[in-house]
């Protein structure tokens, strides 16, 4: 199995992924921050992003649906719930509420005032944070008792936005990224991750990012202040 990974990207949600799974993997570095894309890659990640994953005949991209086509076939009934699992719906819904909400409602949050809540699929950052938090309920893992793929990709990118501290304040948010990150496998795709190469550009942008992250609880008070203001005229 071929991994199309760049460290500190979405990949790392695949790396976890298959060290939960303890299936053999290769990873083949690609260098997002240059724009040239092998042929190979390309027919692997049409969007020429990562990750991609190549396990023979089947060629596919994007965290989500690779993480739920691994637990499917490598670990039914464990890190997916089988078909007719009644928990099978519930566990859908999470795989796919970090691409779709979670990203989207950070991504808002922090790059501007928000638009509608009602016609964004997202809601808002405050409608997405009580969800999941609701979604816990105070278990362990978002399904309950058991961990299950959803996990990763929720947890995963739950430990992304928790360097820019937007979970402070949603204590049963923060315990639950902490126990995804003490998981055995996730500190073992960390190392993975540690130990890939990093171009110019790459460390520019983690430079960046952690800049961003102390610069967050000036920019979020503002944003929300803007947004309470447009609000109110509308
Ligand atoms: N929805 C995709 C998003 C993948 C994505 O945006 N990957 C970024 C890195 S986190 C990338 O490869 N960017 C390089 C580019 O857009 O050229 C997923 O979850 O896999």
């Amino acid at each position: 199995m071929k991994l199309y990974w760049c460290p500190e990207t979405r990949a790392n949600r695949v790396v976890w992924m298959l060290e939960e799974l303890g299936v053999d993997y290769e990873t083949v570095y690609v260098d997002i921050f240059k724009p040239a894309r092998s042929a190979e890659f390309l027919a692997v990640s049409p969007m020429g992003k990562v990750p991609a994953l190549d396990d023979g005949e089947v060629r596919m991209c994007d965290s989500s649906a690779i993480c739920l086509y691994l637990a499917d076939r490598y670990a039914p009934g464990e890190l997916a719930p089988a078909l007719d699992d009644p928990d099978r719906g519930c566990f859908l819904q999470w795989m796919t509420f970090a691409p779709g909400v979670v990203e989207p409602a950070v991504t808002e949050m922090l790059g501007g005032p928000a638009g509608d809540s009602r016609a964004n699929g997202w809601g808002d950052f405050d409608r997405m944070v009580k969800t999941w938090e609701q979604g816990l309920g105070g278990n362990p893992w978002i399904l309950g008792e058991r961990f299950t793929a959803a996990d990763v990709m929720l947890g995963a990118t739950g430990v992304l936005f928790q360097r820019f501290k937007l979970f402070r304040g949603h204590p049963a948010l923060s315990d639950y990224i902490a126990r995804c990150e003490r998981r055995e496998a996730f500190q073992r795709a960390l190392a993975v991750d540690r130990a890939g190469p990093r171009s110019l550009p790459a460390r520019v942008q983690a430079l960046a990012m952690g800049a961003a992250a102390s610069m967050v609880w000036v920019r979020k008070p503002a944003y929300r202040l803007l947004d309470r203001l447009r609000r109110r005229r509308r």
